[in-house]
This record gives structure tokens, sequence and C-alpha cells, in this order.
């Protein structure tokens, strides 16, 4: 019986108040005697107990007699035997000699299990034992029917999904009822709210039907439902039942693409676009956000385009590089919301060129400097965040090929760094090379380092003398000439930086420390000494930038004096005696050339000049003319006179002989003859082809002379006009005898003046061809200045003429 003993504990006792007084009156009492003997007094033979009677409740009291002041009451055994009576208590009576007694009971007792139970008593006393038996008729109760704990109190609790078909049965109330075959019935006594009272029907079994489906959405969603379970007699037991409406499933919202992976380049500026997500709906009220805050994208609310904030740049930070972007879309109208993923990648873009330090190499090294020498390390690198790797090249110009090496970054001196070349001082000693760097982006980005490597020199190498180192000088050279140069050369730069000299100094021979021209000091003479030793020495200089390192070349040079060979010497070239007849005859000795040499060589002459080879020719040393002449008057009519010049040569060196030969025209019986004339002025200086240098008294005299000429000349046009008119053709004969004995070798050109006056005369008197113009120019005109032998005296002749005027 349990919890449910303690809801009836008031009826209980109610009943068993009754039930007592009903025991003690119908249970006839046992005789009442007043006998001192033992036993038991009123102890009835039947007590009806209901079934409901709570433990610790009064059973049966009744008295015992015994003399015996302290007896006892036991149960001697129970039928059956289920232990629900306490001890019997016994108290002390009214009188000495009576006891009452309790019995209580110990347990529930139950109809439906025991109906009746025999008690055996035995009351034991100092004086004896006596048994009595006594019965308990249990009487049933009708009992509340049991409803299931959890719908008491707080209530059952049951969720549904909305939507589910109706009807439907929501719950099943569980309740029993204790009394056998009691039959119960349920009802529900109340639904909140109140209005959906009709919705909710309870079956037999206790089951609860809903007839219509939850909406949670419109409806309630929380139903209260009170349900009375009472059984057959009236009994009940009620609860409730909490009916909780829930939301059926929704689909999350979609989106066209669910998962993408965008890449985007770095530094493109704020606000630069990254992607786009869009759900799949057609609900007009879709607003995008991201799950959580990140701080460099944005998202458009309404459009769903995804921005940057602000300027990505990796270099600034890397951990942009990555993102992945949980996006939300919600739309209020359908309820629905759903999540989105965007990967964002950020591109690297190649925007730094490489950075190297050092910038620029400029080094100024020697130029002796060693292969493999390192000049420095270049180090580079990219801040780039994807392309760090840098490549060196070396680039080099055609003065620097080779000339370098890199080697992980080390500049290495790969070739000699020659000073010593023009190409080199072209450069100004400067070798030039480029290293380019370039990184791994693309495109590539490159930065240069310039090389610039100044060369310094080192005076490595000692001045060389060129050949030939044997100088040949003739005897004759004078004083103060050069007698031949040395030429040193030094294989440093520049190669000519050197300065002559003669170590210790020289009688004879001295030396231009620049040029290495040598100077004769004194004169020579192959008789005395024919060679001459001399050793000179060549020194360098600024060929080092320490300048006083210098180098000295020294060569010794052999001078060897040369004989000289005088020329012929033509003395006498007597004309041969005038011809014995007057008849023309060719190969009329003219003029005989007597010439000597001091070297005894053989001697040859000839005629050089070629308007003379025609007319004249020569046997041996003499002259004679080539019967060619022609003197024609009015028709062809040869020159008169003819300068030969006859060239006499040893061999080796020559002389000039030149004869003048006049040649003089006879008239058609006789025959023309011809005369000659005077070699060469003894000593020709300088031969001029048009000399007119007059000095001022030269001009004064020609002015008085040309004045008295033309008076002259005046007298001769007068007198030639009276003679014209008298006179007969003068004596030719006379005049060439006299003319070849005049011109005899001896007297020369002095006379020759005076000859050609006569000549002149006479010639203007043969045709008047020969005008006294012709006889002015020629006193006139100075082709030549010699210099006389004798009186060593300067004067100007006409070659033509013979004609000599002192300086
Ligand atoms: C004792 O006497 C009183 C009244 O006098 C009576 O009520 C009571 O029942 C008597 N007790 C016994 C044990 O006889
Ligand atoms: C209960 O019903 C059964 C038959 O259905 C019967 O045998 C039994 O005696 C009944 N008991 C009570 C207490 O009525
Ligand atoms: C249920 O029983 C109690 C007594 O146990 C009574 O007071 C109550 O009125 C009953 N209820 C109904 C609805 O019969
Ligand atoms: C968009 O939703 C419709 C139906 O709700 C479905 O048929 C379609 O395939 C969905 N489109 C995408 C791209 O998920
Ligand atoms: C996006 O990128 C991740 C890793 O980068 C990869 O695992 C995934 O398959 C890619 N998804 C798409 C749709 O390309
Ligand atoms: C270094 O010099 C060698 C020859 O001496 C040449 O073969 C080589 O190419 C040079 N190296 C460079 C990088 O110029
Ligand atoms: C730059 O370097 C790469 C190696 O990292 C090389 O392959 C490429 O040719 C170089 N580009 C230029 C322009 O030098
Ligand atoms: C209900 C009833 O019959 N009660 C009686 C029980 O017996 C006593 C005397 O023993 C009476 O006084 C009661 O009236």
């Amino acid at each position: 019986m349990g919890p449910l003993s303690l809801l009836c504990l008031p009826i209980l006792v109610l009943l068993q108040r009754g039930i007592l007084t009903e025991a003690q009156n119908t249970t006839a009492p046992g005789p009442k005697t007043t006998t001192q003997a033992t036993g038991f007094i009123d102890l009835p033979a039947s007590v009806d107990v209901l079934e409901s009677t709570r433990p610790r409740s009064l059973v049966v009291e009744f008295r015992v007699q015994s003399a015996d002041p302290r007896p006892t009451v036991e149960i001697v055994s129970l039928t059956p035997d289920s232990g629900a009576f306490e001890v019997p208590i016994v108290n002390p009576g009214n009188t000495t000699s009576t006891f009452g007694v309790q019995i209580m009971l110990k347990d529930w007792l139950d109809y439906e299990t025991v109906h009746l139970h025999s008690v055996r008593l035995a009351l034991v006393t100092a004086g004896g034992r006596v048994e009595q038996t006594f019965h308990v008729q249990v009487i049933n109760v009708n009992e509340p029917p049991q409803c299931q704990p959890l719908i008491q109190l707080p209530g059952a609790e049951v969720r549904v999904p909305e939507g589910l078909p109706a009807p439907l049965r929501v719950y099943n109330v569980l309740a029993f009822d204790p009394d056998e075959n009691d039959t119960l019935s349920f009802s529900i006594t109340q639904v909140q709210p109140d209005t959906s009272k009709g919705q909710f029907t309870i079956d037999g079994m206790g089951g609860i039907i809903t007839s219509q489906s939850f909406d949670y959405q419109n409806g309630p969603r929380v139903f209260v439902v009170s349900v009375l379970v009472t059984d057959s007699r009236g009994a009940n037991c009620s609860g409730t039942v909490r009916i909780m409406v829930m939301r059926a499933f929704i689909p999350p919202l979609e989106f066209l693409i669910q998962s993408q992976n965008v890449s985007i380049f770095e530094n493109r500026g704020p606000g630069n676009m990254v992607a786009t997500v869009r759900a799949n709906t057609t609900a007009s009220d879709v607003y995008y956000t991201f799950v959580k805050s990140y701080p460099p994208y944005k998202i458009g609310r309404v459009d769903g385009i995804i921005r940057t904030v602000f300027n990505l740049d990796l270099e600034s930070h890397r951990a942009l590089e990555h993102s992945v972007l949980l996006v939300r879309a919600f739309t209020i109208s359908e309820g629905r919301h759903g999540t989105a993923t965007v990967t964002v990648s950020v591109l690297d873009v190649n925007e730094h060129a490489p950075f190297c330090d050092p910038s620029v190499f400029v080094l100024t090294v020697p130029e002796t400097t060693e292969i493999g020498r390192s000049l420095g390390t270049v180090r580079c690198g990219d801040i780039d965040v994807s392309n760090q790797h840098v490549t060196l090249t070396l680039l080099e110009n055609d003065a620097s090929l080779y000339k370098f090496r890199l080697q992980d970054g080390q500049l290495q001196v790969n070739g000699t760094l020659d000073y010593d070349t023009a190409g080199v001082a072209t450069g100004s000693f400067q070798y030039e090379a480029t290293i380019l760097v370039n990184d791994s982006g693309t495109p590539s980005l490159t930065t240069m380092i310039p090389i610039l490597i100044t060369v310094t020199p080192v005076n490595e190498f000692d001045p060389q003398f060129l050949g030939p180192f044997d100088i040949l000088v003739p005897e004759d050279t004078r004083r103060g000439s050069v007698v031949g140069t040395v030429k040193a050369m030094d294989a440093d730069w520049r190669f000519d930086a050197l300065r002559y000299s003669i170590p210790g100094g020289d009688a004879l021979f001295s030396i231009d420390p620049v040029g290495g021209q040598l100077y004769l000091k004194g004169s020579l003479d192959f008789e005395v000494k024919e060679s001459y030793r001399l050793r000179v020495q060549a020194v360098d200089f600024d060929q080092d930038v320490d300048l006083t390192v210098q180098r000295t070349g020294a060569v010794e040079i052999t001078i060897s004096v040369q004989n000289v060979n005088d020329n012929p010497r033509c003395v006498t070239p007597s004309p041969t005696s005038p011809p014995s007849s007057p008849r023309r005859s060719a190969r009329l000795p003219i003029i005989s050339v007597s010439c000597t040499d001091v070297d005894r060589d053989a001697l040859t002459a000839t005629i050089t000049n070629g308007g003379a080879v025609d007319r004249f020719q020569l046997n041996g040393f003499t002259l004679s003319s080539k019967e060619v002449f022609s003197y024609v008057p009015g028709a062809v009519y040869d020159h008169t006179m003819f300068e030969v010049t006859i060239t006499v040569s040893d061999g080796k060196h020559t002389t000039d002989v030149v004869a003048y030969i006049y040649v003089i025209p006879w008239t058609t019986t006789v025959p023309t003859t011809t005369t000659t004339t005077t070699p060469k002025p003894p000593r020709v200086v300088t031969v001029v082809q048009e000399y007119w240098d007059p000095d001022l008294w030269f001009v004064v005299v020609m002015t008085l002379t040309g004045a008295l000429l033309l008076l002259c000349l005046g007298l001769l046009i007068w007198k030639i006009l009276i003679w014209t008119s008298v006179c007969a053709a003068p004596q030719p004969d006379n005049m060439s005898e006299n003319m070849l004995k005049n011109n005899t070798y001896g007297e020369g050109l002095d006379k020759l003046a005076n000859q050609d006056a006569a000549i002149q005369n006479y010639q203007s008197s043969l045709d008047g061809a020969l005008s006294k113009e012709n006889l002015q120019e020629s006193l006139m005109r100075f082709d030549g200045k010699a210099e006389d032998p004798v009186s060593g005296r300067s004067y100007l002749f006409n070659s033509t003429t013979g004609e000599r005027r002192w300086l």
C-alpha cells in the first residue's frame, strides 16, 4: 500500500475508531468473572480489522487475571505466519490481580493476500500457563487508483513536432488500481489554453489523442492537459501532461557556390573585389554577413560582394596569404540561413627588385693583383614573399672580358689586370663590369651593381733598346749634326716615358734625352779613328705609383766613321781650237772637259740636259755638235745659244760642267759654225729658278741703267736707220774669230757681258730679229746665285747669258 496510506491517513483513523468500537461491541466479551484464577478475561474470539488500518494501531485490548504480579502474554503462533502483530503489551490493571493487554498491528494488512489471521496467545504466569486463540478478520476496503507518479507532480512533459498528421496519440497516461477486478476510467478535466479543450480526447487505455496537427508557427506551442483517473467506486487520482510543440526541420539556405577558392593579387588597393556569394533562394530579403570578423575583408550586406578593406600587402602581412571566410546568408521571411566558405589566396606580385650590399664596387688595385684575389663579396636579397631567390650574373665589356669572376657572390680577379695597353689607357685605366642581379619572379626584376676597378701602375719592365745599334757617319759630317737616333721601348705604359743619357758623358757625342738623337760635338776623321763605341742608357719614369721606382736599360752602340769620296774635279774644260776650215762639219769638236778624281775612279761624262742631246754629242770628254742647225731667214731659224750640261761621274759622285754654246749662223754661202763657251762657274751653291731680289742700290742702278739703255737704244735705232739706208753687210769672219778668241775658258764669264753686247750688236745688224728688249731682259734677269772660288764673294748670275752681278 505504501504511499497511498499517507494520502488516506485521516480516513483510516476514523475507520479504525469505528471498527474498534464495533469490535468491542460485536465481539461478545468473555464471561466476566471475578475469580482469582489465572486466565483471559475478555479476549474476543474474533476481531475485524480494516485493510486500511495503519501499523501501530491497536488491534485488540483485553484483560487477564493473574495472581502473579508479573504475567506475560505472548503470541504462540500466527497463521499464516505473516508477523503482522506486535508482541502483546501487559499493563497493570485496576485491581492487583487483573492486567490489561494490548496487541498492536505491526504491518499493513492486505485483504487481497490474507483474509483471516488466527492468533494463538499464551498467558504465562508464575502459576502456570493458559493459551487461547482468537481470529483477526481483514475487512476489504476500496483503494484509489494509482497514477504514474510523474504526471501527478510536477506533471509529465512531452515534445511533439509540428505538422505530424492527426489524429495523433500524443501520450499514454499510466495508472492502475490496487483493488482486484476494479476498472479504471480516464477523463480530461482541463486543457490549457482553454480554447483547445475540444482538441484532445483520452481513450480507455489512458492515451491522449489530438484531433488536429500542431502548428508551431501559428498555433499554441504549449498545451497542458489535466487527466483524472477514477475507479469504479469513484476513487481517483489525477495528473497533468504538458505537450510542447516542436518546430519541424527547416532546410538550411544553400548557396549557388557552397565553397569557392579565389585568388587575388596583392597591393590592389582597398575596395578590391574578392568574390561574390549568392544564396540559392528567391526570397527578396536575403542578407549576408561574416560568421566572425575578418579585418581585411568586408561583405556587402545586400549584394554579397566581398571586398578588401585595406590594401593587402603580403610583404607587410604574411598572414594574409590564406584566409578562410565563413559567410552566413539568412532570410527572415523564410526563417532560413546557411553558411558558405570562401577561401581567399592572396598572390604575391613581384614588385621589389633585389637589393644588394654593396650596391657598387669602386676599388683601386695595383696591376699586379694576383688571380683569385677577392675584391669583395656581394650579398643580395629580395623582400617579395614568393620570389626571394636571386641570381647573380657578371656582365663584362670588351676590356674587362675574363678579367673577373663571381664565386658564391665573391668577386674575384680572374685575369691579370694589365695597366700597360693602349686599350686600358683609353679607358682611363679603369676596368668596368656589371653584376646583374635578378629575382625569380615573372617577369624578373633586376638590379645592377656597377664594378669600377681602377688599376694603378707597377713598374714591371726594363726599357729595351731597339736596333740597329750600328751607326754609319760620314767623316765630313759637320759638328752639331745629328748622326743617328737611338730608340728604346718600355713595356710599361707609357711606352715612351724614357730619358736617354750617356752615362758619364762623352767628348764627341751627346744625346737628346727625349728624342734619342745623337749629336756630333766635334769633327770626325776616318783616317784618325774609324769607329767609336758608345754606351747609351734609358731610364723610365712615371711608371709606378711610387715615382721613385724607376728602371734602367742600357745598350752599347757602334758609330762607324765613313770615308768620304770626293767629287770628280773638272778643272779646265778648254775649248778646242776654232775650226780651221770655214766649212761646217759634223763632229766638230767644240770643247773638251778635263777632269780628275782624287779617288782615281774611272770617270764618265754624259750630256744630261735633254734639249742638248739632240744637237750635241760627247766623244769621251770632248763635246761636238751634230749638224742639225737651220738658220734660214724667214723659215726655220734655230736658237743661237745652247746650254749643255755635262755630268762627270766617278760612279758615286758627280760633277756638272755646263757649257754655253753660241752658234753663229753664216750667210747661205758660208756654213754655219759654232762657237763655244765656258763651263759652269767653279762652284754652284744654289741654282735658283726665278731669282729676283734686288737690293736698294740695285734698283737705283737698274733704273739708271735702264734710262741709259733707253738713251743708247734711241741712239742705236737712229744709227741703224741711217745704216740700213747706206751700208753693206759686215765681215762675219773677223767677228767670229774675235769672238772665239775672247771666249777662252780662262777669261770666262767676266767678259761675257761685253761679248753679249757685241753679239747683240752683231745679231741686230744681221736680221734685227734679236730686239733690244731681249738684250735688256738678259741683262736684268739673274736666275742663280754663286760664290766665287777665289774671292769667296757671292754674285748673281744669269744662267742663260752668264751675266753676273756681285753682291
Ligand atoms: C478500573 O476501574 C475503572 C473505573 O473505575 C474502569 O474504567 C476500568 O476499566 C477498570 N480497569 C480495569 C482493568 O478493570
Ligand atoms: C474477481 O473475478 C473473478 C472472475 O473474474 C472471480 O473469480 C473472483 O472471485 C472475483 N473476486 C472478487 C473479490 O470479486
Ligand atoms: C476524488 O476523491 C476525493 C476524495 O478522495 C474527492 O474529494 C473528490 O471530489 C473526487 N473528485 C472527483 C472529481 O470525483
Ligand atoms: C537551387 O535550388 C533549387 C530548388 O530549391 C534546386 O533545384 C537547384 O538545383 C539549386 N541550385 C543550386 C545551384 O544549388
Ligand atoms: C580550395 O582549396 C583547398 C586548399 O587550398 C582545397 O583543399 C579545396 O579542394 C579547394 N576547393 C575548391 C573548390 O577548389
Ligand atoms: C676566367 O678565366 C678563364 C681563363 O683563364 C676563362 O676560361 C674563364 O671563362 C674566366 N671566367 C670568367 C667568369 O670570365
Ligand atoms: C633570372 O634568374 C633565373 C633563375 O632564378 C634565370 O632562369 C633567368 O634566366 C634570369 N632572368 C634574367 C632576365 O636574367
Ligand atoms: C453500539 C453498542 O451496542 N454499544 C454498546 C456496547 O456495550 C456497552 C456496554 O458493554 C454499551 O454501553 C454500549 O451501548
